[in-house]
């Protein structure tokens, strides 16, 4: 009997070595407030990343809500309708309003040359998402945002390791955020992160996940409770070391698919640079939707589980305004990911790709 098969399933050192850190944790009785391990991931994540500050934090989604409060916006933010929903939750979650914008058809990011049409005199920031790590037109979204005064925040919530220019992509825009969810390339259990090199940003972003609290534990902003705990610290700071080997897995089974689907001429990949791109999903896109529905019913009687990342186009979720996005839509309603995850057995992506 077939074990089921689900999108994916989160990549964790040998747990011998998470115990080495746990042991600390044990030691010290220090669980959480800002302890020693999750500085210490802090650190190992900024030299990892190449950038002069990461600032840890509870979840991807709380990233992205302290980054709005921290820069104080109030108005529309412009952002993509083709993400998971926890980009705009944060938006609204912050009283902002989102302005979803049509993506490109080839990378499935916000496309660049339609953002300005959408800018009013209500607009505050842009908050484009790099989509299944694929990085946005980051050189024009700055253009923009200068031009108009507008504040950047990248959703890099799928985009540990990634480069753009031979920069990080954590170094873009006045903050970029991302998650270390346990689905995620690097994950921490629950966690995330934001990364700005404006050092009293940083600062205050620091304050606000600790109820806004100074060094002293004076309250001297308003804050929340968006703190990293030690245990998550530790899993992170374990899993770290195996990063790059989880990511080379990934792009390696990422290509064997690239190669046992080319000849079906009813799937396109997205487009990106492939030294520019993490393999940490393998989405697919279908010719309609009706081959998405036969595709996921063919594999489900198998007991695999692809998920329609991301379904529906936000833009079309009753709780935010309408808008007309053709592209979005019609992405969104063709959209599959298929399972990729470091275990996944070679002689499953070949059982896989036969069925589709
Ligand atoms: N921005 C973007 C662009 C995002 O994609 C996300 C999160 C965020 C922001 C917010 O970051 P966080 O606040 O979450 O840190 C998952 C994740 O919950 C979510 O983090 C992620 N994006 C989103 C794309 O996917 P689901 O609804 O797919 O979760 P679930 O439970 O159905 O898991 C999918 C599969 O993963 C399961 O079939 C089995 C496997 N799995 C899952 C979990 C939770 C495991 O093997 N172990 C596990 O512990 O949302």
């Amino acid at each position: 009997m077939n074990k089921p098969i689900y999108v994916t399933q989160p990549s964790l050192a040998p747990l011998a070595e998470f115990n080495e850190y746990l042991q600390q944790i044990w030691e010290s009785g220090i669980m959480t407030h800002n302890g020693p391990l999750m500085q210490r991931l802090e650190k190992e994540i900024s030299a990892y990343e190449g950038v002069s500050d990461t600032i840890c934090v509870a979840n991807g989604t709380c990233a992205m809500q302290l980054a709005i409060r921290a820069m104080d916006l109030q108005g529309e933010i412009i952002t993509t309708p083709f993400t998971f929903i926890a980009t705009a939750n944060s938006i609204t979650w912050e009283r902002c309003t989102p302005v979803f914008v049509d993506i490109d058809p080839d990378t499935w990011n916000i496309d660049a040359g339609k953002i300005e049409a959408a800018i009013t005199d209500k607009t505050v920031a842009i908050l484009p998402v790099h989509v299944f790590s694929a990085p946005c037109d980051v050189v024009r979204i700055q253009e923009i945002a200068d031009k108009h005064g507008l504040k950047v925040i990248y959703d890099a919530a799928h985009a540990m390791c990634v480069k753009v220019n031979g920069k990080s992509i954590m170094s873009y825009g006045d903050v970029s955020t991302t998650s270390f969810h346990a689905t995620k390339l690097f994950n921490t259990c629950e966690g995330g992160a934001c990364f700005t090199e404006n050092e009293a940003l940083a600062a205050r972003i620091r304050r606000m996940r600790f109820f806004g609290f100074d060094e002293s534990k004076e309250v001297v902003d308003d804050g929340m409770n968006a703190k990293m705990t030690e245990v998550s610290a530790a899993l992170g700071l374990a899993n770290l070391k195996h990063l790059d080997k989880v990511r080379k897995n990934r792009r390696e089974k990422y290509e064997l698919y690239q190669q046992l689907l080319a000849d079906r001429e009813y799937i396109t990949f997205q487009k990106f640079d492939p030294e520019e791109y993490n393999y940490s999903y393998l989405p697919v896109l279908f010719d309609t939707e009706e081959r998405v529905f036969q595709t996921l019913e063919k594999l489900a009687a198998e007991k695999i589980y692809p998920r329609r990342y991301f379904y529906p186009s936000l833009h079309n979720i009753d709780i935010f305004e309408k808008a007309t996005l053709p592209v979005a839509e019609s992405v969104a309603s063709r959209i599959a990911c298929l399972p990729l995850y470091n275990e996944l057995a070679e002689e499953n992506i070949r059982r896989i790709c036969g069925l589709i």
